[in-house]
């Protein structure tokens, strides 16, 4: 006889038989549809983190539903080994979106970086003339690109890179929003990229000075250095525009997506380049079995129609300025709100408290219990994040949700 599910035999059966590899809150989600989620016991929550900004569409993206099911019923996976009649039609609808000349479809946003890395090397040996194997690429302190062995080489995160070593070689680490820094890790001739995040997210909705994105990448120019943006978290109209690095009228010279490139119904993940980079990887020399399969090609073109049609970018850059607004009445209201920052509907809170304290994290807790749902980045700080499709009335609501459950510690 089938067991009933509850939220406790869930619990129990991730416990038993699954890595402990996560600590999530206590809530068993079963059921989501735009920027809502309920658990096994039917409680609703507006889901603050988007599964860390993967649907921005919202939970169940109806028009991207139906794209994966139409295709599942018809092709699946062919391999590259083969073509299809659907990829050609994605990347010509991707790179005319984003406006490259090329697209590189992969499957998680750890992939997109591992490509964005091979394409850059690549580049640098033949056609910057870096010698063979001498290829060093910038990154920042507090980054996060995913958790593969050469993504969390580049990590300066103990919790993210402890106990995982030997690590991959060629990474040099400076500040991040630190501009004299990059000027004189430029200085270095084997330079071949400089891999950032538009705003990095994990590592507590960090925004950088307005001005930093493009300076850095006008340095980048200035020495033939790939300008390289992690867009995966940021990207898909989650900060108010397209891609973060709009804000700045920056252009990657290889732009990294993932998550909300499919709306949180599928893995994928993309790099974009022109011919000049793309065209340095060779046939063979890079692909994985599920890139750019006929259910991720549709799949991808429907998310990216509704970014558009449903001016997702509008949306956030609108209701998250009402977001900070409001939100940043509560610093004047409790200590416990030290700082409002984000950019979008990319926002996070910093709680008046050390990184390690459990404010943070019991503050989530009540926010659940109070129909919110929410988890703290690094110790202190909270990190929120809806759909893009969440209406001003519901926004309006979950503020006042988080407001009372912040107020209640206080
Ligand atoms: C986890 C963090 C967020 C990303 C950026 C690449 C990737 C991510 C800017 C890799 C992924 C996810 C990974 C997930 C939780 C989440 C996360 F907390 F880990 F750091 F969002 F901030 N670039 N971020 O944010 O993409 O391979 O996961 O598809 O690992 O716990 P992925």
């Amino acid at each position: 006889m089938k067991e009933t599910m509850t939220s406790q035999l869930a619990i129990e059966l991730e416990d038993k038989y699954g890595a402990h590899n996560y600590h999530p809150l206590p809530v068993v989600l079963s059921k989501g549809e735009g920027a809502k989620v309920w658990d096994v016991e039917g409680k609703e929550y507006f889901d603050f983190l988007s599964a860390y900004s993967a649907v921005n569409q919202g939970h169940c993206n109806p028009k991207i539903i139906s794209a994966l099911i139409d295709q599942a019923k018809i092709l699946t996976l062919t391999s590259r080994a083969f073509y299809n009649d659907t990829l050609g039609v994605y990347e010509k609808f991707a790179t005319t979106f984003f406006g490259y000349d090329k697209i590189l479809p992969m499957n998680t946003g750890a992939e997109g970086d591992e490509t964005a890395l091979k394409l850059c090397r690549k580049w640098a040996y033949t056609k910057k003339g870096v010698p063979e194997n001498q290829a060093k690429i910038i990154v920042c302190e507090n980054n996060f690109h995913g958790r593969t062995i050469t993504v969390i080489s580049m990590s300066t995160d103990p919790d993210s890179r402890g106990g995982f070593g030997p690590f991959t070689p060629g990474f040099i680490t400076i500040p991040y929003n630190d501009i004299p820094a990059l000027e004189k890790a430029l200085e270095d001739p084997n330079v071949a990229g400089f891999l950032v995040e538009p705003i990095q997210g994990e590592a507590g909705v960090f925004v950088p000075d307005d001005g930093y994105l493009s300076k850095a990448y006008a340095l980048c120019k200035a020495k033939n250095v790939l300008f390289i943006a992690d867009e995966v978290q940021t990207g898909i109209a989650r900060t108010g525009k397209l891609l973060a690095c709009d804000h700045e009228n920056v252009r990657p010279d290889i732009l990294i997506l993932g998550k909300a490139l499919s709306g949180g119904v599928y893995p994928i993940s993309a790099v974009l380049a022109d011919d000049e980079i793309m065209l340095c990887i060779k046939p063979g020399e890079h692909g994985s079995t599920f890139g750019g399969n006929p259910m991720a090609a549709r799949v991808a073109v429907a998310a990216l129609e509704v970014v558009k049609e449903e001016d997702l970018a509008g949306k956030a850059e609108y209701l998250g300025k009402i977001f900070r607004a409001e939100m940043s009445k509560l610093i004047e209201e409790t200590t416990l709100v030290k700082k409002v920052r984000g950019k979008g509907l990319l926002n996070a809170i910093i709680v008046n408290d050390t990184e390690d304290s459990q404010t943070a994290w019991n503050i989530c807790m009540k926010m659940a219990e109070n129909g919110v749902l929410a988890k703290p980045t690094h110790g202190n700080i909270i990190r929120f994040a809806p759909p893009l499709v969440i209406t001003e009335d519901q926004l309006y609501d979950a503020i006042s949700r988080i407001k009372k459950s912040i107020l209640s510690f206080c």
